[in-house]
């Protein structure tokens, strides 16, 4: 497959103001007549020829200008047409069966229903197109089809007109006044039902809202409908962003690739992040929902009202759209709790990707298969970098920035580029060498030394970038750090700084500290970096307890366990010593446990421990059974020591009442971290307390919890409760998959043939991504599982690839950036990984997804 580089964009050599669509839909046979108003494009080079993308379509007619032509050819899948003149009306029409897509990209069937997913590219597997973002059209659309089958007809827009014909059909018109380009496409006919409501912009217009789904799933959208009024709400706020059309429709569909799709005025989402109650989401499922709902409306501005020029720019939507739902969820809930989990979340999946052999900027300068660059680098790291623009402008000049890039570029396919020179323009900042964030992969390396002399404390940073494929030298980026120097007697600092470390190396000088400060630094992730300095265990017990920053509570105490585990690892602190670090942290973590200044939402974020794929990311090669081991030990160390105080803290926090407030939210989270330190240090005890909890649950969030320990420990009630769960929930696919993925997820020595089970069971299919998702992806962070001795556990996921491949290239090959670690993974490990990559990448037949991924990893 050709490398499609960024330095190689041109302008289309013709417009396409106009789209007319009229879909004759069938589940098994759908007809599309397509109808383009093409003009030639003054701004870009002359050609007589237009390339129209296709992917698997046959024209069965082309007319140009009214007039039946045959002199069209085919380009592997495009239609290439002459066109004489500077104006012509091109008409084709193409056949599809939509049951027959198993990809889920372009026109399929889900459960009877019929949805598109066009982007990226899902556009051209309907009609010929010129299907690329820069191409904006208007779309009227006609949808027809059988009443009984699909009674509701949704697309693009606002609704113009519906009829009825004789023979059981109806019609309906739909109208997008926004110019668009062909990605943003969507249709859905089914039998779905509407949870309706009304939203008042800023201006006064009304806008219908309707979020539709299958009929038994009507009382589980209330969640969801609350989410995207406080969105439309939240974005008129924040970022002065006011909806545009008369309706704005949801859709929710069970067979997604995605998490959801912003198509103009009609989402479509996964069941996941819309479907909720009490009984069968957890607390962490409602707040995705919000997220995902507050996204997928962001990007009607960021994305749709101004949209991108080519698909290297996709982080100008993507890093942009995450930093808005951020900020979004930030506002609805805990601040401090939430930059905690985004923070983990890059941490989890963007630093390792970001090290690896997938490492791209965000903004990268080629790709073969775009599908592939949907990455936590382009979103994660994305909004990490505006997050910095944010954090040197400060929010007011930021929003200036924000405005005039609204306003300069609406209506228009923009760059990032744009996007900088916008915030530049508008904040008033100079973002020359900035720019390097989105040159460079890489995560930048900060190491630090404190210095302390008369009344002077300096500080001494030095920042590396790591070389990446293709980019072996790096330059150096400005780092935001903010920070505060704290008086050690006091336990209070003078206010914080923001320093900005420019330079490859650099000193700052702070003066007035007649004795050593204590550092608190890179304050609520200023920066995406990782930061490298040798500081006292007891000074991150004091910052952990300490800090008025509460990112810098939850970072003391994560560094306190990792410099811990990375030290007993290297074996730079002996095996005799280990005893004095678990000292250290189990007298922070007691602290943590008696505070009572501390909410439970903030507590349990601070009783986390380092993950292991973090912890591997600290390791220069890694062992993932040493790591396993070393951070299971530690654990159990801590549940024993202090099994008085994790079974109070079960005890408390079972008494608060049940409901949404933060309380009850955060009382249910340390429920569950209890009894996880319980279950490795006091193992019968747990079991006993995580079988009455799984019992009394109210909530999901309390069962799912519950049998999280249970389905990691051995003895009866694991059973039990595995098989009550199951037939408790059988039937609800969105419980299923949770079922699913406890048992792959599970801390279970036999946690592998457990999946190799599953995989047979009546309700696993390989045709349904969340399925394949919830059983494969956690069996991919277990160490006893996937990174089992033998290999057995590599070969089941590369075998699942293989399987994958055919049916969905996309989600098939999301699987292969954990076979590509072997770089960074001890020798037998690394040999058993290489060779399962070699074994896919020799399989004929293999789609341009997974083979992109597959010889990127062997690279
Ligand atoms: N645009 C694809 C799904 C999302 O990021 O919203
Ligand atoms: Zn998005």
């Amino acid at each position: 497959p050709a490398l499609i580089r960024r330095e190689d964009y041109r302008p289309f050599p013709w417009l396409v103001p106009q789209v007319s669509l009229a879909f004759r839909l069938g589940l098994e046979k759908t007809r599309v007549k397509s109808a383009l108003t093409v003009n030639r494009n003054a701004r870009a080079d002359h050609s007589s020829t237009i390339r129209l993308n296709g992917d698997g379509l046959t024209p069965l007619e082309v007319t140009v200008d009214g007039e039946a032509i045959n002199s069209w050819s085919l380009d592997g899948g495009d239609l290439m047409l002459t066109l004489a003149g500077d104006s012509h009306l091109i008409e084709i029409v193409t056949e599809i069966d939509p049951s027959a897509n198993s990809q889920l990209m372009g026109l399929y069937a889900s459960g009877g229903m019929l949805c598109t997913q066009c982007e990226a590219e899902g556009f051209r597997r309907i009609t010929f197109f010129p299907d690329r973002p820069d191409v904006l059209s208007t779309y009227k659309v006609r949808m027809e089809g059988p009443r009984d089958a699909f009674p509701v007809l949704l697309s693009n827009g606002n609704c113009v007109a519906r009829g009825e014909a004789d023979d059981g059909t109806h019609w309906a018109d739909w109208h997008d006044p926004w110019p668009k380009p062909s990605y943003l496409f969507a249709l859905v006919a089914g039998d779905l039902v509407a949870n309706r409501d009304t939203f008042i912009t800023m201006s006064g217009r009304k806008v219908d809202l309707a979020i539709w789904v299958r009929e038994g799933d009507l009382e589980r959208t209330a969640h969801a409908m609350d989410s995207l009024k406080n969105s439309m709400k939240w974005d008129e706020e924040a970022f002065g962003r006011e909806y545009d059309l008369d309706t704005f429709n949801i859709v929710a569909v069970s067979d997604f690739n995605m998490g959801a799709m912003e198509n103009k005025g009609l989402n479509v989402f996964n069941t996941k992040y819309v479907l909720a109650d009490r009984e069968t989401a957890t607390d962490g499922d409602y707040d995705a929902i919000e997220g995902v709902i507050g996204h997928e409306y962001f990007h009607n501005w960021s994305g749709n009202r101004v949209t991108c020029r080519d698909w290297f720019q996709l982080s100008l939507k993507e890093g942009f759209t995450v930093l808005r739902d951020q900020l979004f969820s930030a506002d609805m809930g805990s601040a401090p709790v939430k930059r905690i989990e985004d923070v983990r979340i890059l941490r989890s999946a963007q630093f390792p990707e970001d090290s690896g052999p997938l490492a791209h900027p965000i903004r990268p300068d080629s790709y073969r298969e775009i599908s592939n660059f949907y990455t936590a680098t382009v979103y994660n790291k994305g909004a990490e970098v505006i997050r910095m623009m944010r954090t040197l402008a400060g929010p007011e000049r930021f929003r200036e920035g924000t405005d005039l890039y609204f306003e300069r570029h609406d209506g228009e396919a923009a760059t990032c580029e744009d996007f900088v020179r916008a915030i530049e323009d508008g904040a008033g900042l100079d973002l020359k060498q900035f720019r390097r964030w989105y040159e460079q992969a890489g995560t930048p390396k900060v190491s630090l030394r404190l210095e302390h002399q008369g009344d002077t404390a300096t500080l001494h940073l030095e920042q590396t970038v790591p070389p990446t494929p293709g980019q072996p030298d790096k330059q150096p980026v400005p780092i935001p750090l903010r920070l505060a120097l704290f008086d050690r007697k006091t336990g209070r600092h003078d206010g914080e700084q923001l320093v900005t470390l420019t330079e490859t190396r650099q000193s700052f000088s702070f003066s007035g500290f007649s004795q050593p400060p204590v550092l608190s630094v890179n304050r609520g992730f200023s920066a995406p970096v990782s930061i490298e300095r040798e500081t006292a265990p007891e000074d991150l017990v004091f910052l952990a307890a300490n800090d008025d920053d509460a990112f810098a509570r939850y970072e003391a105490m994560q560094d306190l366990v990792v410099g811990h585990l990375r030290g007993l690892l290297s074996g730079s602190i002996g095996k005799a010593e280990r005893g004095e670090g678990r000292e250290a942290i189990g007298r922070a973590f007691a602290a943590v446990l008696a505070d009572d200044s501390l909410d439970d939402l903030m507590r349990g974020e601070l009783l986390i421990l380092p993950g292991e794929s973090y912890l591997a990311e600290q390791m220069l090669i890694a062992d993932p059974a040493a790591i396993h081991a070393e951070r299971e030990s530690l654990k159990a160390w801590l549940g024993s020591t202090l099994e008085g105080e994790f079974a109070a803290v079960h005890e408390r926090a079972s008494a608060v009442e049940s409901g949404n407030s933060p309380e009850a939210k955060g009382a249910r989270k340390v429920k569950t971290q209890a009894l996880v330190y319980l279950a490795a240090g006091a193992p019968e005890r747990s079991a006993a307390m995580a079988a009455a909890q799984y019992d009394a649950a109210d909530n999901m969030t309390d069962r799912q919890g519950a049998l999280m320990v249970l389905t990691g420990l051995a003895g009866p009630e694991r059973t039990h409760k595995l098989i009550d769960f199951y037939n408790r929930f059988r039937g609800n696919a969105l419980v299923v998959d949770k079922w699913f993925a406890l048992q792959s997820s599970s801390l279970h020595p036999q946690v592998l043939e457990h999946v190799k089970a599953l995989a047979e069971h009546p309700d696993f299919t390989l045709k349904n991504p969340n399925r394949v998702r919830s059983l494969y992806m956690p069996f991919t962070g277990t160490a006893r599982g996937f990174h089992a001795e033998s290999g057995e556990g590599y070969r089941m996921i590369a075998d699942l690839i293989l399987a994958l491949d055919p049916i969905n290239p996309q989600t098939a090959a999301r699987f292969v950036s954990p076979l590509g670690r072997w770089r960074r993974i001890e020798p037998v490990r690394a040999a058993l990984l290489r060779a399962e990559l070699e074994r896919i990448a020799a399989a004929p037949g293999l789609s341009r997804d997974t083979h992109e991924q597959v010889s990127r990893s062997l690279g």
